[in-house]
């Protein structure tokens, strides 16, 4: 029998028979009931009237920060508060790439941080988050691309990153549906290679954050939208909500898209700019792509997600917007770039479009950092690349407020940066979403 603390999330796995058994019996039994005693994975109380931690912003980021607050910081006292669904932000929406192949010593720092976390992390929330490390193609076409990619490789090595440079018939090789044609306007010169990059499923890591924070006695609000935050003085006292006014002893602002919104609220201005960043998938078919590649110069990026679609996607529209569509001829040259790389696709339909709204910052790097309002800590500015980073995020984050002052890893990303010109340039790096 299968026990409600292994579901809650603490206790140790069963075995893989005991598992199927009870698979198989629950999914009959919750059919034949309505699914009305399906036991939730996480409770919906109702919003008390304060809390020592309130998180803003019910994505993956923010509720990886409540789950580390309480696990490792012993603070339970946390109420973490969502305008609409848990993942129904950019966690729900991105193309699930995960890597850590970025430049500079500071990114390679967090998101190296991440991938270590990642890569124990479906033991650790024991759910299973599907990390696949099937390696993620970074393709070149050209010397200028070879040579920003070889940067990137010779720098990810020197921080013990892995990183390695394909022929063009290496990357065949390893991503068969490529084309590596001479007659292609951009003919693709060579590959960079992270083979312990790859893709998670976004919802799972959501669910699992989610369920490992409430275990903990976090307590997770969903359709409470904050309206407002309350500031007495330079500190922060709590937050308006739609379900009324929550005191807080410290506010964390994970908000994303809104970031600024949220900022503006407690009358901070953020540098920071949010514009649409879409996606496409395609009808399923058979496993046939066995990575994730991605084309930097002709922006377009493919994988394939484990029930057979191809999860396609572009760079970010060129302007600023909360509307989460994108536009049409984003997608299209999208896709005349993935049918030029990936002949075979070009009789596939696409099946849905989506797009969300995207944080990003002037040097394309994140803010973890303490705000001149005390009590006051905000995590945003991932732009098109956050999910990755998911795990080291929550981690650092909740550190920074737990502790008020942040982990060593974060310390470099902070608003002041903006301020004293201290920027850490990844452009390059954010791939081809930017
Ligand atoms: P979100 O998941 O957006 O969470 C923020 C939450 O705050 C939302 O749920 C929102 O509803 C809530 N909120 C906002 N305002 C309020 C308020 N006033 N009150 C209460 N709640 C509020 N990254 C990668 O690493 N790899 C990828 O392949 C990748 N692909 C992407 C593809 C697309 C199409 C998009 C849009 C993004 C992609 N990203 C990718 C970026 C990635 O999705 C984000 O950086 C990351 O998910 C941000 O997580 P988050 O938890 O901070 O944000
Ligand atoms: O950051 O790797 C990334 C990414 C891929 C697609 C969107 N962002």
């Amino acid at each position: 029998m299968v026990n409600d603390a292994y579901r809650r999330g603490r206790s140790a796995a069963p075995s893989h028979g005991t598992m199927q058994r009870y698979s198989i019996f629950s999914l009959a039994r919750n059919a034949l009931t309505g699914h009305r005693n399906w036991q939730a994975a996480w409770r919906s109380p109702e919003p008390r009237p304060a809390y020592e931690v309130v998180i803003v912003g019910g994505g993956g980021h923010g509720l990886a920060t409540a789950y580390y607050l309480a696990k490792e910081h012993g603070i339970t006292n946390v109420a973490v508060l969502e305008k609409g669904w848990l993942g129904g932000g950019n966690t729900g929406r991105n193309t699930t790439v995960v890597r850590s192949n970025y430049l500079y010593d500071e990114s390679a720092a967090i998101y190296e941080h991440s991938m270590k976390l990642w890569e124990g992390l479906a033991q650790e929330l024991n759910y299973n988050v599907m990390f696949s490390q099937r390696g993620v193609l970074m393709l070149a076409h050209g010397s200028h691309d070879e040579q920003v990619l070889k940067r990137h490789i010779h720098a990810d090595r020197l921080n013990g990153i892995d990183n390695e440079w394909l022929t063009p018939a290496q990357a065949k090789a390893f991503c068969p549906p490529l084309n590596i044609g001479k007659e292609l306007r951009y003919p693709v010169t060579g590959a960079a290679l992270q083979r312990r990059g790859g893709t998670a499923r976004h919802d799972a890591v959501a669910w699992g954050y989610a369920r490992g924070a409430d275990a903990r006695g976090v307590d997770i609000i969903q359709n409470c939208a904050v309206t407002g935050v309350r500031r007495d003085g330079d500190r922060v006292v709590g937050v308006e909500t739609t379900r009324g006014y929550i005191a807080a002893g410290k506010v964390g602002v994970v908000a994303a898209g809104h970031t600024s919104v949220v900022m503006a609220m407690a009358g901070l201005r953020m540098p920071i700019e949010s514009v649409p960043l879409q996606a496409l998938v395609s009808e399923p078919v058979k496993p046939v792509f066995p990575c994730v590649a991605m084309s930097n110069a002709i922006h377009a990026y493919i994988s394939q997600s484990d029930k057979g679609e191809l999860v396609i996607g572009a760079g970010t529209d060129q302007y600023v917007s909360y509307g989460q569509r994108g536009s049409f001829h984003i997608a299209e040259h999208t896709l005349e770039a993935i049918v030029e790389l990936f002949p075979i696709f070009s009789r596939l339909r696409m099946l849905r479009q989506w797009a969300g709204i995207v944080d990003c910052t002037p040097d394309r790097s994140p803010i973890l950092a303490r705000t001149p309002v005390r009590g006051l800590y905000v995590n945003c500015g991932w732009g098109t690349g956050g999910f990755k980073a998911t795990p080291g995020s929550g981690h650092v984050f909740a550190h920074t407020i737990a502790r008020d002052e942040p982990h060593p890893i974060n310390a470099p990303f902070t608003l002041e940066r903006f301020r004293t010109g201290r920027l850490i340039d990844e452009a390059a790096a954010a791939a081809v979403a930017h």
